[in-house]
């Protein structure tokens, strides 16, 4: 196997005996094979619009997932991949007929399979390092990299019924890009910074779906201790999901409670009506071995982050869309959409009330939205000097020790500085007692990572506000904290729109070839962290 997909790889160079996140060289091939086939079709359905033929949306559906099922700690299930594999193939096979002109295609457009002995044979041979130059392998692993984050991003709005065919149009000419031999350095960094900008498209897609779907986010205080009731915990990103188990558990005598990206929920009107949904239960993804099992009831995982569950917990452990664990109970979805919960609502009345491991309330919900109804108020602080700096720190949470940096960073920064944050990046943060600054907290929480997009509105909007024509003018800085690739899609749409300087960590990408590494400092100032008080001054300056 060889993966390098994310922040923690091993040796921060790539996984090749096991995953450091659980991933079996078993399932590392099938990934592999399913990346594969979803490039091959994607190489049909752009010749055929190219042909002038229009792709069916479950084209573009089954797209998105597959990419989304990829993505670092979404789905541990060998099973599911055969299945997908199949399935992806069953479709590239009906579309492929309709192909005027076969001469272009790709090897991927033409392979098929009909037995599993075929597809663990091919699974070896499909892999990263088959494309032998490192700065194409680089250049295209980036791509397909945004394009996963992209991807989750847009199954969340498909789910509300948001689509864009021009969004899927551009992904899947993008993935098949990636399987052509022709293309040069510079068309591949091109390409690179078109992703961005259509990841600003789908983010602001998802935006929409969002805030049109739930409202929009405004300032809320979660309660982060525990009732007396028994209680499910949601986990992942899908907000649809959590929807219908509140909707579904209403009546039944049992709690919801938020972990980790799923937090940002209690920030939407629509889900202040439900009063079963009563917290926020723990802290970032990588926590929840500890936490799922003092948390005593099931537990519902929406998307990534999954870790492999311990024995203790994992007959309470259910999936559900692009997540997937062996073993694990997975719900799907009816043709309509419909989930039905009704097997977690009824395990959790037998479960005992969660243990409580803290107390106290966080503050969140400073979306766009609630942000510019705030903005005269923190453009006077800026102006009057009571704020000097803002600090994008958005991103990731996980394991490694590196990233107490964050934390330390957040408690160094000088009191008139302000933290806006998005992803499970906060919870290195969130908890610590910061204070305000004239009433506005001085960590600002717009939600999950899938909701970076407000935080480039907001700066787009105090540009707007300072009569400013560069984003960069501005008296805010990034310093983002990076694992898995939805990550990569927001540094791309930053990149896009212009962000120059950010400083990513706790390390570099371990894809970022020296040379592509060289393009991003030069062209965008990008460079990684240092210790906390080199780099408070180097930002301060
Ligand atoms: Fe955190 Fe994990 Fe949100 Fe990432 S829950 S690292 O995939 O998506 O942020
Ligand atoms: Fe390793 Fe990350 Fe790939 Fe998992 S996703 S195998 S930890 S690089």
């Amino acid at each position: 196997m060889f993966c390098y997909q994310c922040q923690e790889t091993a040796g921060c160079t790539g996984c090749t005996k096991f995953g450091v996140c659980g991933k079996s060289p078993d399932l590392a091939r099938m990934q592999d094979l399913l990346i594969y086939v979803t490039k091959g079709l994607s190489a049909v359905t752009t010749t055929l619009r190219a042909q002038g033929e229009s792709i069916p949306a479950h084209v573009n559906h089954y797209v998105t997932i597959n990419l989304f099922t990829t993505i670092t700690n979404a789905n541990f299930d060998d099973e599911i991949f055969y299945q997908r594999v199949f399935e992806t193939l069953n479709l590239k096979n009906e579309l492929l007929a309709k192909v005027a002109d076969k001469t272009n295609l790709p090897e991927a457009a033409l392979w098929t399979a009909t037995d599993r002995e075929e597809l663990d044979e091919k699974s070896t041979k499909v892999g990263i390092l088959t494309t032998e130059n490192e700065d194409i392998r680089s250049l295209r692993e980036l791509i397909i990299y945004g394009l996963k984050g992209l991807a989750a991003y847009m199954k969340h709005a498909n789910e509300l019924k948001y689509d864009n065919e021009e969004i899927s149009a551009f992904m899947q000419k993008a993935l098949a890009s990636t399987l052509n031999d022709q293309l040069t350095i510079d068309e591949l960094i091109a390409l690179t910074l078109e992703t961005g900008k259509v990841g600003v498209d789908g983010m602001a897609l998802l935006d929409a779906a969002n805030t049109g779907t739930y409202g929009n986010p405004e300032i809320t205080k979660v309660n982060i201790g525990v009732g007396t009731r028994p209680g499910i915990l949601v986990s992942g990103h899908d907000l649809r999901d959590l929807e219908q188990l509140l909707e579904q558990s209403k009546d039944s005598g049992v709690d919801i409670y938020t972990h980790s990206e799923m937090l940002p929920a209690h920030y939407y009107p629509a889900f202040k009506k439900y009063n079963h949904f009563v917290g926020n239960y723990g802290n970032a993804w990588w926590k929840q071995k500890e936490e799922f099992e003092s948390f005593n009831g099931p537990i519902l995982m929406t998307t990534n982050c999954v870790v492999p569950p311990a024995p203790s917990y994992k007959n309470r452990l259910f999936t559900t869309g692009a997540a997937g664990v062996p073993g694990c109970k997975h719900i799907d979805r009816d043709e309509n959409g419909y989930k039905d919960f009704s097997e977690i609502i009824e395990l959790a009345k037998t479960c005992q009330a969660p243990t409580e491991i803290e107390k106290g309330e966080i503050i969140g919900g400073f979306a766009h939205a609630q942000v510019f109804a705030l903005a005269d108020q923190v453009v006077e602080a800026v102006k009057s000097g009571a704020i000097r700096k803002f600090f994008v720190m958005a991103g990731c949470d996980g394991r490694q020790k590196a990233r107490n940096y964050y934390t330390d960073f957040a408690k160094a920064l000088p009191k008139d500085t302000v933290i806006l944050t998005a992803g499970c990046a906060k919870y290195k943060y969130n908890k610590l007692d910061l204070g305000d600054i004239n009433g506005i907290p001085r960590v600002l929480d717009a939600g999950q990572c899938n909701d970076s997009y407000s935080l480039a509105l907001i700066a787009l909007k105090l540009k707007e506000a300072f009569e400013l024509t560069d984003i960069n003018e501005l008296p805010l800085a990034f310093n983002i904290a990076w694992y898995e690739q939805k990550a990569v899609i927001v540094l791309l749409s930053l990149l896009y729109l212009g962000v120059k300087n950010i400083h990513l960590g706790p390390t570099l990408p371990a894809f970022l070839s020296p040379n592509v590494a060289k393009v991003l400092v030069e062209n965008f100032g990008i460079s990684g962290i240092g210790t906390v008080e080199d780099d408070i001054k180097l930002f301060l300056e």
